[in-house]
């Protein structure tokens, strides 16, 4: 392009003004260049109309959305959920007007007034783009690293569809994952996790496209990021490009057929863009970053690039037409797909069927019978050991439950024993290895969760849930599945000490929208926990297992586990009205079970209400509400080994807590249970107090 080597004069003098000398017309102009140059227009019209976002690294990076949509990206913006497509993630979500601009232009559901809606309310154009909100986002961005890091997770599903459906003659499932990050995105740690994970498991079929501008927020990125990446990604293992200039649109064609056939690394390729081009007064500034041009800039930037400085939002309609028959191709490119996996059905309706149904996020027949099933006569048995039992026993029912642990899977008792690991030589394997890398290991698992037919879970201890609350909070604000499994829940872990028990894990765990998580009291409420979490529907499930063992509640005298699904329910009730209802989930449980029993003998008459999961529990009609915790019932005593913070609800003005209000100790758990109260002693003194 014409213009291309302007910028390179650019960069290398770095006198944005120069810009003021360029003339351009529209007339002289190539499709492909009205094209781009109606985006970056677009780009900036839309954020000034906002009065706010991001246009400076949209309108840079024209170009090279422009290759990606019109020439490597396999879309069908008819179908935005075609299982084959091509997986597209702006981890710069900062930057998403870029791809708005692009979904609206080939023809998705998404209008020229969705674009002037930009950042309003209930728009489809959110600040950053948001999946399921608008058609064509594969995943949710703006959290820096966690785009990148969820392609990592859409790799390995796409992987492991391939290994368990594509048959010779069939490739049903080969697509690419393409993404475009930011020097943010690769400042961020979660970034270094998932190249490493990516780089080991040599996922060939990552392509990313690094905006090497030299710029953030605060200026030129030489105040805090200086590395040499294309030696930092070398070094993962990763197949690494250089393009020169964002404008030259042919190198970036080269560099990315040079990337897709490369199969064994994931690539990325640096690309040299000047932000706000285009603009005579703000490119190659921090300014253009984060705030709107301004209505005079804008002005110069469309006679920069030869459009009527008085028109906003134009599209000519060359333009609207030229990218409306790129995007056609698509629906065609999806018939053919869809032609090859009616073929395939034909030829192997079981695996077809098998797909399908997981598709569709449809559990097989029968599954529940494989739920085992303990009784109250077997010995004590940790949680955790309990969900190995369970997860082991419908691995078989499930062949797209895939998972693993951040290098506690013995500890976690995640192993799915009969099968193998997924390595770069065998991609059918169902056990991850995730390494110690919780935070990738959490947004990988969303990339999983995103791709249908695929359920991730994924396992640390309660305490590391620290290290992956960004992906943990994305699947809730997504309202997808993945299943984050987390162990040693409590000070219950005992000789570990302060450093590993979790204190205020759950409440703030709980507080999340959309997290439904559940502490199960023993084996048999374990089973429950995971039915509940392979159904559930809306958002992720947290599964919160104890390392100690617990005695098995027996389930011919007390109510049955399967009650778990409502949240809270009564385990046991006094033969008299109660006079006070004791509380607890996991652990606690059996221990506010004895306490019932000591207070019955001195003629107190206690409930105990097993209260796995508060989300569950409020999902509940008042009336069942009503039979768990009668409004009249006042005294209530809630134990839980971890902060207090959220009980008051339940346990009213006239209730009380038996919590943790301090960090623990290193000391075996037993001591530590008397050291801190969870004693039956304690809790019947802290039960009678309250009568
Ligand atoms: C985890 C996280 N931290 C901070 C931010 C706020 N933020 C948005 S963009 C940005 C950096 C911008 O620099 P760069 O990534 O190079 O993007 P560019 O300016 O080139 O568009 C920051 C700090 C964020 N979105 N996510």
């Amino acid at each position: 392009m014409a213009y291309g080597r302007q910028i390179l004069k650019h960069i290398k003098t770095n006198q944005p003004k120069q810009y003021n000398t360029v003339k351009m017309s529209t007339q002289n102009q190539s499709i492909e260049e009205l094209g781009i140059n109606t985006v970056r227009i677009l780009s900036a019209d839309a954020v000034q109309k906002a009065n706010s976002g991001h246009p400076g690294t949209a309108m840079a990076l024209a170009p090279l959305g422009h290759v990606l949509w019109t020439e490597f990206i396999n879309y069908n913006p008819k179908n935005p959920h075609w299982a084959n497509r091509d997986r597209f993630i702006l981890s710069a979500g900062h930057a998403c007007i870029l791809q708005y601009n692009f979904l609206h232009l080939v023809g998705y559901d998404l209008s020229l007034d969705d674009i002037k809606n930009f950042r309003q309310l209930h728009s489809k154009t959110a600040g950053h783009p948001e999946y399921g909100l608008c058609p064509g986002v594969d995943v949710t961005t703006g959290p820096l690293g966690q785009g990148f890091a969820n392609g990592v997770g859409f790799a390995i599903a796409q992987k492991h569809l391939a290994a368990r459906y594509n048959k010779p003659g069939f490739d049903l499932f080969n697509y690419h994952v393409y993404a475009i990050c930011s020097d943010g995105d690769l400042m961020e740690g979660v970034t270094s996790e998932a190249a490493s994970m990516a780089g080991h498991l040599e996922l060939g079929n990552i392509i990313y496209l690094y905006d090497d501008n030299k710029i953030s927020i605060e200026g030129s990125t030489d105040i805090a990021f200086t590395e040499d990446v294309d030696a930092r990604f070398r070094a993962y293992g990763w197949h690494v490009q250089h393009v020169e200039d964002a404008n030259d649109t042919h190198a970036l064609h080269q560099a990315l057929v040079n990337a897709k056939a490369e199969v064994k690394r994931p690539s990325i390729i640096r690309v040299r863009s000047l932000i706000a081009y285009g603009s005579p007064n703000k490119a190659g500034t921090a300014g253009s970053h984060g705030s709107p041009l301004g209505a005079e800039e804008i002005k110069l930037v469309k006679q920069f690039f030869g459009f009527d400085p008085e028109k906003s939002f134009y599209v000519p309609s060359e333009v609207e037409a030229y990218y409306q028959e790129k995007g056609k191709k698509g629906i065609t490119t999806e018939q053919k797909w869809n032609e090859l996996f009616a073929a395939y059905k034909e030829k192997f309706p079981e695996l077809a069927a098998e797909y399908e149904l997981s598709a569709a996020g449809k559990l097989p027949a029968g599954w529940k019978d494989k739920l085992p099933v303990f009784k109250g006569s077997d010995p004590k048995m940790a949680t955790r050991q309990a969900s190995g039992k369970v997860l082991n026993a419908i691995a078989g029912s499930f062949p797209n439950l895939i998972g693993g642990a951040a290098d506690l899977a013995p500890s976690t008792e995640t192993n799915l024993k009969e099968y193998d690991s997924f390595t770069s030589e065998n991609r059918a394997g169902r056990n991850f290895h995730f390494g110690i890398r919780e935070h990738a290991m959490g947004s990988a698992m969303n990339g999983m969760a995103l791709t249908a037919g695929v359920v991730p879970f994924g396992a640390t201890f309660l305490m590391f849930s620290e290290y992956m609350r960004p992906p943990i909070r994305l699947a809730a604000i997504m309202k997808i599945n993945p299943i984050f499994v987390y162990t040693h829940d409590s000070i219950g872990l005992g000789e570990d000490g302060t450093t590993h028990q979790p204190i205020e894990q759950l409440a703030s765990l709980r507080s999340i929208p959309n997290v439904v998580l559940i502490r199960p009291a023993d084996a048999n409420e374990t089973a429950q926990a995971w039915r509940v979490a392979l159904e559930h529907k809306g958002g992720p499930t947290i599964l919160v297992f104890t390392r100690q063992g617990l005695p098995i509640l027996d389930q011919d005298k007390y109510a049955k586990a399967e009650n778990l699904e409502k949240g809270a329910y009564v385990l046991s009730d006094s033969e008299k009205t109660p006079q006070v209802i004791l509380m607890a989930t996991g652990s606690e449980v059996s221990l506010i079970m004895q306490a019932q029993a000591k207070l019955a003998e001195e003629g107190i008459a206690a409930r105990v209400v097993s209260m796995p999961s508060w989300e569950l529990f409020e999902k509940q009609s008042a009336e069942y509400k009503e039979s768990v915790l009668p409004k009249a019932i006042k005294k209530r005593l809630a134990v839980e080994m971890a902060s207090p913070m959220g009980w008051h609800k339940y346990t009213t003005d006239e209730g009380d807590t038996v919590c943790m209000t301090t960090f623990g100790e290193s000391a075996p758990a037993d001591e530590l249970y008397k050291y801190f109260g969870f004693t039956v002693d304690n809790v019947v003194k802290k039960a009678k107090a309250l009568l």
